[in-house]
């Protein structure tokens, strides 16, 4: 299974994007690493070029929303074969946010999962789970 992640934006927090890297590729996967201050059209243009199931975006620095909220728009103007996975996870607002807002928010976006200040193991379980499940149908 393939994996386009990095980090969007203008968010230079490299540290949870290797630790990403690392445990994505201890769970199996091939891993295409954008790394850290990548725009949004850097990740769609990379699942067309490897056909990604899933795409794996980390945001620390608080941002998130501008970056993202065009996503639905942007996806649209794709073609992807894989039909991706679109995940987005780490600090998605600024300060102390209610999840309760910030999810139904990113998933509004064209996020299918998101995780807000979540554990990142057991969030990459469920990732893992869900993928299964879309392969199974
Ligand atoms: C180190 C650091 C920096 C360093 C980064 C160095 C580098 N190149 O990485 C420097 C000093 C450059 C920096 C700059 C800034 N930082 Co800073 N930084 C930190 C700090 C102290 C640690 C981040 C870190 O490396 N943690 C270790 C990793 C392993 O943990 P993590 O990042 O939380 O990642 C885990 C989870 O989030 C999760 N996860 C992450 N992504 C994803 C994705 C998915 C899908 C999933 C499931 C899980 C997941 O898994 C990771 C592994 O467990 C945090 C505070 C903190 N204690 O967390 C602030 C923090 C992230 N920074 C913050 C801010 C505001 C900034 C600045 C804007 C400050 C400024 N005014 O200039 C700038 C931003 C610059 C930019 N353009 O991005 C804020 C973000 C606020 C928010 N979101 O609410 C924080 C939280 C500090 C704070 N409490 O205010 N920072």
């Amino acid at each position: 299974m393939r994996v386009v992640t990095g980090v969007v934006g203008n968010d230079v927090h490299v540290v949870a994007n290797r630790l990403i890297e690392i445990s994505l590729k201890e769970r199996g996967f091939d891993v295409y690493n954008l790394g850290v201050n990548t725009y949004l059209e850097e990740f769609l243009d990379a699942l067309i070029e490897t056909d990604a199931e899933l795409l794996l975006i980390s945001s620390l620095n608080g941002e998130a929303e501008g970056w993202c909220r065009n996503l639905k728009a942007l996806k649209s103007k794709y073609n992807f074969r894989s039909n991706p996975l679109f995940v987005i996870g780490g600090n998605l607002g600024v300060g102390e946010m209610d999840p309760d807002a910030l999810i139904p928010k990113f998933k509004a976006y064209g996020f299918d999962l998101v995780y807000h200040q979540k554990d990142l193991n057991e969030s990459l379980d469920e990732v893992e789970e869900v993928l299964k499940q879309r392969i199974e149908v």
